[in-house]
């Protein structure tokens, strides 16, 4: 029997997916230097053009490119100020031999690099589609509504057999928020994935590369030649609409059976939100115009997003303003007493997303939904005198600063709690439950590991095994949100607690 070693899924963390030095052949490659001397040329020209990429490393560009195109590039790159800027040219006859090309221009390298791609002539104005369709998801109310509709209408801007809304928690890890998929397709919706299905690095790019489509994982890529610079530097491909993905990328896929995806960078102010994940089960080329069309679609579904989630956190402060009210009228209204306040316990969960609650007053102890056992939260409390000092404490890894409670990891891995009393005491708690056990991740533990030639190796979808070790003993971290509301709460509370009590220590008296 062989043993699988210990995984290190940082690694892949450290592939330079930037720069692996080769495009996929759906197009060709041309970088240019400052003074329009060709400096690098991929291998797919020869399948394009006829021209052998070797043959015209060091030649100028007037050599190969025709008269009216060097014209138009030239044009273009005067409009290239920003730093990760792309300009697209649609139906170029860039070789002057009356070929229409669609082209893709940014600077890199030592100058700017030309991506052309046989033009596809579409019937369809591409703009007034991505006006149509956007004016149809600003008709949805709510965020799954919206998110829905957005789906819907990539799979209609792509053709793809399958479009998701992947969304990223904090811990990096993603779930399928959205999805619309061909019948007959298993689906994915619900389902989380590990953080480091997607390195760090790619996070990154996709920042900075709203979108990447890889057209068939089983196309032979095309090498860029020369494979490094005079400098012993590979050519930068961050911003190349041909970058071949990485290979460890393409097996996940493989294992997915996928033959095509594409993804939509969702951005929210200007970091990694999530992606528009687009899917299909035979290799399928989207022409660059559409492309352009779904790169613009995200970006309109971008913004839109922004103002969708501030209503969602609206209400969220509305319904917690709203209970506030509510528990200040019964305690003005009748004689009221902390017990009474127990009957509340059900509202206050509804306010702050949670698995249970318990209330610790005076003594007192009341639950509802999964909560640790009530022998339990003496200690737990005993634990928070020493540490909220009187302020809203909130934790996902409750085990990492309270040791007995990876006890009851399972039922309450996160908490947060509200002091309710001047001197720290008396607590409202909510729990969230490990989240291993509240979601359904994707992947088989019993395919972590694959044995290839050269040995064990990690692959894609198979690194479940290591990252559920990871997360035993968490919770999902509370939002700004919650905290947000957990604050609001704190002050209502203390307000009631403070009157009941006092009105009870009169009734004593
Ligand atoms: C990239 N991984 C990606 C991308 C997605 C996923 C969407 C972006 C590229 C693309 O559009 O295809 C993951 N795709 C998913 C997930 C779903 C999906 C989760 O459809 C869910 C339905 N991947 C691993 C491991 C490694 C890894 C363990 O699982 C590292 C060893 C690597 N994933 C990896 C790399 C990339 C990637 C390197 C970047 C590919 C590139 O852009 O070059």
């Amino acid at each position: 029997e062989h043993r699988p070693p210990r995984i290190d899924v940082s690694a892949c963390d450290r592939e330079p997916i930037h720069a692996l030095g080769s495009v996929q052949p759906f197009g060709f490659l041309l970088a240019l230097s400052s003074d329009w001397i060709v400096s690098h040329a991929s291998g797919s020209l020869e399948d394009h053009v006829g021209r052998s990429p070797v043959e015209v490393l060091g030649m100028p560009a007037t050599e190969i490119l025709g008269v009216e195109a060097l014209h138009v590039l030239r044009g273009r790159l005067q409009t290239l100020r920003g730093p990760d800027q792309v300009e697209r040219v649609f139906g170029l006859d860039l070789l002057g031999g009356g070929a229409l090309f669609d082209v893709a221009l940014h600077r890199g390298g030592e100058g700017f690099l030309v991506e052309a791609e046989p033009h596809v002539a579409e019937e369809l104005d591409t703009g007034e589609l991505v006006r149509t369709l956007f004016a149809r998801l600003q008709r949805t109310e709510g965020v799954d509504a919206f998110h829905r509709e957005a789906v819907r209408q990539m799979r209609v801007l792509t053709g793809f057999d399958r479009a998701m809304v992947y969304r990223f928690a904090e811990d990096g890890s993603g779930e399928v928020v959205a999805e619309s998929a061909r019948a007959g397709l298993e689906s994915y919706l619900g389902l989380r994935y590990p953080a480091s299905d997607i390195p760090q690095q790619a996070r990154q790019l996709y920042e900075r590369n709203p979108i990447r489509l890889i057209a068939d994982v089983d196309a032979e890529v095309s090498p860029v030649h020369p494979t490094l610079d005079p400098h012993g530097r590979p050519l930068d491909l961050s911003l190349a609409a041909l970058r071949a993905v990485s290979p460890v990328h393409i097996e996940y896929l493989r294992n997915m059976g996928v033959a095509a995806s594409m993804s939509v960078s969702i951005l929210r102010d200007g970091r990694l939100w999530g992606l528009l994940a687009c899917h299909h089960g035979e290799p399928r080329h989207l022409s660059m115009a559409r492309r352009s069309a779904a790169e613009l679609f995200g970006q309109m579904y971008s913004w839109a997003l922004e103002g969708r989630e501030r209503e969602v956190e609206r209400a969220a402060d509305a319904r917690a303003r709203e209970l506030h009210n509510r528990l200040m009228g019964a305690i003005a209204s009748r004689d009221a007493s902390v017990a009474d306040f127990e009957d509340y316990l059900g509202e206050l969960r509804g306010v702050v997303a949670c698995d249970g609650i318990a209330l610790c007053v005076e003594g007192r102890v009341a639950c509802e939904g999964v909560t640790p056992d009530v022998r339990d939260l003496p200690g737990l409390t005993r634990f928070l005198n020493r540490t909220a000092m009187s302020r809203v404490y909130a934790t996902h890894a409750l085990g990492g600063a309270y040791e007995p409670a990876m006890a009851f990891a399972d039922r309450a891995s996160g908490v947060l709690a509200i002091p309710v009393s001047r001197e720290p005491r008396d607590y409202l708690l909510f729990f969230r439950r490990e989240v291993a056990r509240t979601v359904t991740w994707a992947g088989k533990p019993e395919k972590a590991l694959t044995l290839s030639d050269d040995g064990w190796r990690l692959s894609p979808r198979k690194s479940f095994a290591a990252w559920q070790e990871r997360v035993r003993g968490t919770a999902t971290p509370w939002g700004a949100s919650d905290l947000r509301v957990a604050e609001a709460l704190r002050v209502t509370l203390l307000e009631v607690v403070l009157r009941l009590t006092d009105s009870s220590e009169k009734e004593r008296r």
